[in-house]
């Protein structure tokens, strides 16, 4: 069995030499572990540091792309590459790398697709009550969307199997941490997590300038996905006021004709019930097409796995099914 860990970086070079000296050099189960950087057009000395510390794969791009776009193509290469696992890590040294030995486990076992890291968000010190209650609130957004009970849905620490990287297609620039939760759940792909510390902060966040941008980027990713799988879902929500208000006050006129009789008057009720009843007629239309689109997505996405297949890796495989 092959192992990569992944490591985007962003201008890491201070905390990258510790990050790699944490890595288990041996695991159990394991026959060989590589380590791989996706520099994302750092402007410091990221790429040196990598190569004299022997980093097996280095991805460098010229422009930034984004996290979401940096685990993509490192995903990719890892598949390139025949890894039967890949870790992705934090440069900033936020997790300890030297439990991947236990981080790997659910994967080697065949327990597991995805494993991820929790956090336990609660009991960290350095988060203030305000970021606890946020993350909180979030993940359970995320558990209500894809249908999964993890935890700690924002921990970037994770492992994914070959199969799962071949199943999960990333459409999210900025982060794909939600955006691969999401997909799991939506493909049954099976999720474990485990319960763990992180280390102290070595830096603030280079994702997010606050925790209000946060909120900002991850609810519109996270919506985005949803959207994609369950269209018809989210445009029959949005269309419920429309039915609803067009019914009050096509009610309201009725009512008043029958005891008043007709009134020149009562038309503002007919227009303004006609405006709502049409909105909601197109936003449902909107849901359907949205479904059909879908489908033909989840074609796709079987046609795009069959390829990455063939491209990649041709062997037997296993289908994952958690419901
Ligand atoms: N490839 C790539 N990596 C990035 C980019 N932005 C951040 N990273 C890396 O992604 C990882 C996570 O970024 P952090 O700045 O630690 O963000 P965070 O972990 O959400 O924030 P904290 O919880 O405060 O540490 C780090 O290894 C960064 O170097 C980017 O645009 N491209
Ligand atoms: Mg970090």
């Amino acid at each position: 069995m092959k192992l990569i860990i992944q490591i985007p970086c962003y201008n890491e070079e201070k905390t990258l030499p510790l990050v790699l000296n944490e890595l288990p050099k041996k695991i159990p189960g394991i026959d060989l572990i590589e380590t791989q950087i996706i520099d994302d057009w750092s402007t410091d000395g990221t790429v040196e540091i990598a190569k004299k510390l022997n980093v097996d794969h280095i991805i460098s791009y010229i422009w930034n792309k984004g996290l979401g776009t940096a685990f993509k193509y490192g995903a990719e290469n890892a598949l390139k590459h025949k890894a039967d696992i890949l870790v992705n890590t934090d440069g900033d040294n936020q997790y300890p790398g030297k439990y991947i030995t236990d981080l790997v486990q659910d994967i080697i076992h065949k327990r597991a697709d995805v494993v991820i890291w929790d956090r336990q968000t609660k009991k960290i010190e350095h988060f203030s009550p305000l970021k606890k209650t946020l993350q909180w609130l979030g993940s359970s957004l995320v558990r209500k969307l894809s249908g999964t009970d993890v935890e700690d849905t924002v921990s970037w620490f994770r492992a994914y199997s070959r199969e799962s990287l071949l199943r999960l297609n990333i459409v999210s620039r900025f982060s794909y941490v939600l955006d691969t939760i999401i997909q799991s759940g939506k493909k049954w792909l099976v999720i474990s997590s485990i319960k763990m510390h992180i280390n102290p902060p070595t830096r603030k966040s280079r994702l997010f300038k606050n925790i209000w941008q946060h909120i900002k980027k991850s609810t519109g990713d996270m919506l985005r996905v949803y959207s994609m799988y369950e269209p018809l879902k989210v445009f029959v929500i949005l269309s419920l006021p429309f039915i609803a208000i067009g019914t009050i006050w096509i009610i309201r006129f009725l009512f008043y004709y029958f005891i008043n009789g007709w009134d020149a008057g009562m038309v503002q009720s007919l227009v303004l019930s006609w405006i709502s009843m049409t909105i909601w007629i197109q936003l449902f239309a909107m849901g359907i097409v949205g479904d059909l689109i879908a489908k033909w997505r989840v074609i796709q996405e079987d046609l795009l796995y069959s390829r990455k297949r063939e491209l990649y890796w041709e062997t037997d495989y296993e289908l994952h099914y958690k419901k």
